[in-house]
């Protein structure tokens, strides 16, 4: 059945002169020596082999009389590095071979999965030569799946991860995940909710940790775990996680030293600390720093301590996006060499638009990592389609000054992607959520790939190679995410989805508690006008960027239109350079993004004799729903806006039902 088990990894048979050649070319995996073989190889030559026969088609084809060897070289140095490969075919010679080369064995394995990617996307042996290798070392999963199956912020189900009968029972899924991961480059997970338990490092998670850690090996992915900071509290028995007590520092360099026993190639930790009720060094009045170098002293270099910079405080009334950057930016420098500082995209929180974080422009002196939120949890679950690739892309390539992008700036480090993962059969929630999954992957192997190219590749290998029904699915899958934007934030509001959920509108919400967590917050609008003014007669937030940009932004009419109201409040009636008013444009802006949705349907109706009917219909439904909720957000919105500025719709705008 088409459930979308299968991923991007389905390899569906070829047809045409793609199907012709490759029956004819009959190309098999040349045999590996005893002394060559390893776990690693083994999978790359099943994963060959499958599909291989898969692309091929049904039945045995007639035996070719010069079949096409596939030999895998793993111990040469194509030039090509760490985990790099390099595909040459060599079709023509009297012995026709097709040569994956690689420096070690995960490269081996990247090669053959690429091979097959090429394949699967109809191009012929003979046209794939290419030489690659991941960009940056640390390409990882972040799960926020809790230990008793919740998955915080998880839209597909309860979690992957069967920790009540690990040890014992290992699910065949936890080595279809393995693949799936390996075959677009991640290399390594983290495997439990940075809101951490700390009993998640106790003798007996352990065990069920090298359990899957093991599994995972020959697929070249590395265990991580979101460690709780007061552990040493928790499950220590110890009366303080201050990280300066000797007592404290001794507990975490033998729990460490206990893990590596069991894993000894257990990646490291990832810590959210003193962080939306999370427990940190500075209960103690000691620093992120301090906190961060002990726990990197215990793990030594046998691994990493990656520190969350996500942090906001409950007693600090700035600016919420100033935050991060004003607690860090000092402590630059002042990290040990072992220690990541991971931080969001953007300033707030994986809305459907923000600017770039202003601390890859502000810690030379430190090894960040971005992280992106591939569940989405801000733009309409796994019912509503958006493809992120082209959110991530500009990230990536926004400058933060100094001829430096955000790619460049994290490249020598890694890239986080929290997981959309779930028990439903198509892993995700919605198959079109798969492709946010392998664009991550791709861009961490590839920062300076398009989303373009990504969603191309994932259309061929998940639903279709034929251009007529190919081009319309990416063409759609390119707009999604600006549609999202278009009906829920437009023009740079953000953060006015419904406390607590994040799923529908609520630019109302005024009268919680914690300021920050009203969505007033955000949009400021009254009589008068709307945005938030982080200029130097505001937040002043703008200024935690290069002078550069910093100047361009500060200038409503030069920013980009995208981003005004994130840094500007402007009165309804500031003119566009659209020559509308700001409330004109603002409707106009909702109309756009219900109308992409309404062609996303019609774009999708159209295809029904490419798709098989289990996706197709599966995929129709929730357009349905995004095609009503994207007007949800549009009326609720605008109906709230009139509420407070009292002014009339724009001559022409239907009325809403
Ligand atoms: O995006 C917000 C989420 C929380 C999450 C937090 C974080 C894991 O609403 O659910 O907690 O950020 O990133 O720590």
């Amino acid at each position: 059945a088409e459930d979308g088990y299968d991923l991007w990894l389905r390899f569906a048979p070829l047809d045409g002169v793609a199907a012709a050649k490759l029956k004819s070319q009959t190309p098999v995996v040349a045999p590996i020596s005893e002394g060559d073989r390893s776990s690693t190889l083994d999978v790359a030559v099943e994963e060959l082999e499958r599909g291989l026969t898969s692309l091929r088609g049904e039945g045995d084809p007639p035996p070719a009389q010069n079949p096409v060897q596939i030999i895998l070289d793993c111990g040469t140095e194509p030039g090509t590095g760490q985990s790099g490969f390099s595909l040459t075919p060599q079709l023509e010679a009297e012995r026709p071979t097709f040569r994956i080369a690689a420096q070690d064995h995960i490269g081996c394995l990247y090669g053959s999965y690429a091979l097959l990617r090429e394949l699967a996307a109809g191009r012929g042996l003979g046209e794939i030569s290419l030489i690659d290798a991941p960009a940056m070392p640390l390409r990882l999963l972040n799960h926020w799946d809790n230990p008793d199956g919740h998955v915080e912020r998880g839209y597909a189900g309860r979690s992957i991860f069967d920790w009540w009968n690990l040890p014992g029972r290992l699910d065949q899924r936890m080595i279809d995940y393995a693949r799936a991961n390996a075959s677009i480059g991640i290399n390594g997970a983290v495997v439990n909710n940075v809101n951490a338990r700390a009993f998640m490092l106790e003798p007996r998670y352990i065990a069920k940790l090298k359990r899957l850690a093991d599994a995972w090996r020959p697929y070249g992915i590395r265990i991580y775990v979101s460690a709780r900071f007061s552990a040493p509290r928790d499950i220590g028995g110890l009366d303080t996680a201050d990280p300066l007590d000797p007592a404290v520092r001794q507990w975490w360099q033998a729990k460490t030293d206990e893990i590596y026993a069991s894993i000894p190639d257990f990646g490291g930790f990832l810590v959210k600390a003193n962080s939306e009720g999370q427990p940190g060094p500075q209960d103690y009045g000691r620093s992120h720093a301090d906190g961060a170098n002990m726990m990197a002293e215990a793990v030594g270099d046998r691994g990493t301590v990656i520190w969350r910079a996500f942090v906001y405080s409950a007693e600090d009334d700035t600016d919420r996006a100033k935050q991060a950057y004003d607690e860090f930016k000092p402590l630059d420098g002042q990290f040990a060499d072992n220690v990541i500082v991971q931080v969001k995209n953007g300033p707030i929180d994986f809305q459907p638009r923000e600017p770039f974080h202003p601390m890859f422009g502000a810690m030379p002196k430190t090894r960040l990592m971005l992280e992106l939120q591939i569940t989405k949890e801000y733009l309409g679950f796994a019912s509503h389609l958006a493809f992120l690739g082209p959110m991530w892309e500009e990230v990536l390539t926004a400058d933060t000054g100094g001829e430096k992008s955000v790619a460049d700036v994290i490249v020598p480090v890694g890239m986080a992607g929290v997981a959309n993962t779930g028990s439903d059969r198509n892993w995700s929630g919605s198959v079109f959520d798969q492709a946010n999954w392998y664009a991550f992957g791709r861009l961490a192997w590839n920062p300076s790939m398009s989303s373009d190219a990504i969603a191309r590749e994932w259309t061929a290998q998940t639903f279709t190679r034929k251009p007529a029904a190919l081009e319309p699915i990416v063409r759609m899958m390119l707009e999604s995410r600006e549609a999202v934007v278009q009906y829920m934030t437009p023009l740079g509001l953000a953060h006015l989805m419904g406390t607590g959920h994040h799923y529908g509108p609520a630019p109302w919400v005024c009268d919680l508690a914690r300021p920050e967590w009203n969505p007033c917050y955000y949009h400021r609008a009254d009589r008068d006008g709307i945005g938030f003014d982080r200029t130097p007669s505001g937040s002043n937030a703008i200024s935690q960027y290069d002078p550069a940009i910093a100047a361009q932004w500060s200038d409503p009419a030069a920013i980009d239109p995208k981003l005004l109201l994130w840094f500007h409040r402007v009165d309804w009636d500031h003119r566009m350079a659209s020559g509308r008013t700001l409330w004109h444009e603002l409707v106009a802006e909702y109309d756009r993004g219900v109308a992409k949705v309404d062609g996303f349907a019609a774009t999708w109706s159209a295809l029904e004799s490419e798709i098989d009917p289990e996706r197709f219909r599966a995929i129709s439904e929730r357009l349905a729903i995004q095609q009503t909720e994207a007007r949800w957000w549009r009326d609720a919105s605008i109906a709230y806006w009139q509420s407070v500025n009292g002014l009339p719709l724009p001559e022409g705008t239907a009325k809403p039902p």
